[in-house]
């Protein structure tokens, strides 16, 4: 008898479907597709659809809806015992609002499996398209919000993070004040995981702690809405609102029309669906106090499980609920992949080539400091992007690959210092965690050892893993988190990089070199220059 669970992952780029096989210990399905080459009727690069000046981001939800059903075909197709399948779970892309009308859950309750879904829910949205996390139109609104709240430090305090361009609430503010016609015609507001999941539902879904931390309008401490948020964002939003769970929810079971479309068990039972980030925590496996995870990928980002709740008053870092009812930290970088691959290509390299000159070069780069804002950053705020290099020029090769690599760890390691749980291990994920060389670099400046996995699709397998937790803990066969991950991440597979101790006094003080620096260009600090002299005569 096979115990099937499935996890979907809404991403930017693409929607992924892996099945678990509990009977197995193994991933028996995987199933990927990709937006803009499967579903180029929808003009999307890379996934979204950018407008006026940039700032504006968006997708069109009915791409996501299409793109749901064509993965299904193709799981039938491929002769999988969908009919086993006991539970499903899923994932989204954060922040992104999808606006619907009073049509919108009649329709769901009549879905005809003879016909298409998009072709009986077009008519079900207020607002075509979706503003999605990586919109950055709103500083305005989100300037507005923080002063209802009464400032930075009451708003971190009560939502758990600063008022964010790319957070559901300052985007739901924006199109309430531009087109209130349009926001008063919107009977209900999903996330873009609380949206999916209602389909599946055949109702409007709940939206989870993980999720519903990152709109701006959850009381981190309560895990509820919030009537102050809500009324400092647009008038009436609590009836616009879905209801909000516990992230190991069972929020009911799978609507008739994918039973008798697709031959799924009538008695299939739903998850609450939850964001990426939360979901990829038990993806990736950090269930535990001073495990962390970094995320090389288009943004790079730093997330670890918090056993207590911390909140970073500075306004850079974020919580979220985790999907083990605790708390997940988390930190956004824009200038990841993209930053670095400047320099790659700056220079004619590929990724070998880059790593090598990265383990040749000497570390703390004989004083040469980079702030690598080849793009807008998150952390810290940066909105018109420059690169900055002190000791050197944009000629300098090793200069150039090293710095940016240091750069980018010396500021994870120096943003991340809120976070009161130090970490004692860091998990290594995405495209560059293959490069030998970065990875030495993270785990000399972290002073910590760092295990690179092949992880791919941690966010729906996370999914796919909730699914089977709580429904096993619904029938009473109850399993430790411990016990549903480890069947399915391989640890003995993990390369180990270990930090090397020689360097740990050089990084103290470059990351301090490094801090100053930082508030020299962004906040007319000290010119900083006689300490990188001192720092040079110290070490080369
Ligand atoms: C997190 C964030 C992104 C999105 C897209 O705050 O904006 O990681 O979840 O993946």
């Amino acid at each position: 008898m096979s115990d099937l669970f499935l996890g979907l992952d809404c991403s930017t780029q693409s929607l992924t479907l892996l099945i678990t096989d509990f009977s197995s210990d193994k991933i028996i399905y995987r199933e990927h597709i990709n937006f803009d080459d499967e579903l180029p009727q929808y003009n999307t690069q890379n996934g979204v659809i950018v407008l006026g000046d940039n700032k504006i981001v968006h997708s069109n939800p009915l791409m996501w809806v299409e793109a749901l059903e064509l993965i299904f075909k193709k799981m039938q197709d491929n002769l999988i015992p969908i009919d086993k399948i006991k539970a499903i779970s899923g994932s989204g892309q954060q922040h992104g609002t999808v606006y619907l009308n009073s049509k919108f859950e009649r329709q769901l309750k009549e879905l005809d499996p003879s016909k298409t879904l998009v072709s009986q829910l077009n008519n079900s949205f207020s607002r075509l398209t979706s503003p999605i996390w990586m919109d950055s139109s709103t500083a305005k609104q989100c300037e507005e919000i923080r002063e209802k709240l009464g400032g930075l430090k009451s708003a971190i305090e009560l939502v758990g993070s600063n008022i964010f361009e790319r957070f559901s609430g300052p985007q739901i503010r924006k199109f309430f004040q531009e087109n209130p016609e349009k926001f008063r015609k919107t009977s209900i507001i999903h996330l873009v995981s609380s949206f999916l999941a209602s389909i599946l539902l055949g109702e409007s879904a709940p939206i989870d702690h993980g999720d519903g931390a990152g709109m701006n309008l959850m009381n981190i401490k309560t895990k509820q809405w919030d009537d102050k948020a809500l009324q400092a964002t647009a008038p009436n939003l609590r009836e616009k609102l879905p209801l909000i769970t516990d992230p190991s929810s069972i929020i009911g079971n799978l609507s008739p029309y994918f039973v008798s479309k697709y031959g799924f068990n009538p008695n299939t039972h739903l998850i609450v669906w939850s964001g990426d980030n939360p979901n990829s925590l038990i993806g990736i496996g950090l269930m535990k106090k001073g495990k962390a995870a970094i995320s090389l990928g288009t943004s790079d980002t730093y997330f670890s499980y918090l056993e207590d709740l911390y909140i970073d008053l500075r306004g850079e870092g974020h919580v979220f609920g985790a999907p083990t009812g605790d708390y997940m930290s988390l930190i956004c970088y824009k200038n990841g992949s993209l930053a670095r691959e400047k320099i790659k290509n700056k220079f004619h390299l590929n990724w070998e080539k880059f790593s090598k000159i990265l383990e040749k070069s000497s570390p703390g780069n004989n004083g040469k400091i980079m702030l690598p804002y080849f793009f807008p950053e998150i952390v810290p705020q940066v909105l018109n992007p420059r690169v900055y290099r002190f000791g050197f020029d944009e000629n300098d090769l090793e200069g150039n690959v090293r710095g940016i690599i240091e750069a980018q760890f010396l500021s994870m390691r120096l943003h991340s210092i809120w976070i009161g749980e130090k970490p004692i291990e860091i998990y290594a994920t995405g495209g560059a965690s293959t490069n030998k060389g970065v990875l030495q670099v993270l785990a000399n400046i972290f002073k910590t050892k760092v295990r690179a996995f092949e992880f791919t699709d941690s966010a729906a397998l996370g999914a796919a893993l909730r699914a089977a937790k709580s429904y096993y803990d619904s029938k009473n066969m109850i399993k430790t988190w411990e016990e549903v991950v480890h069947q399915f991440i391989d640890f003995h597979k993990s390369i180990v990089f270990v930090p090397n101790e020689k360097y740990f006094e050089l990084y103290d003080d470059m990351l301090e070199l490094y801090e100053n620096y930082e508030n020299y260009i962004l906040n007319n600090g000290k010119d900083p220059e006689q300490a990188r002299i001192e720092f040079i005569k110290k070490y080369f």
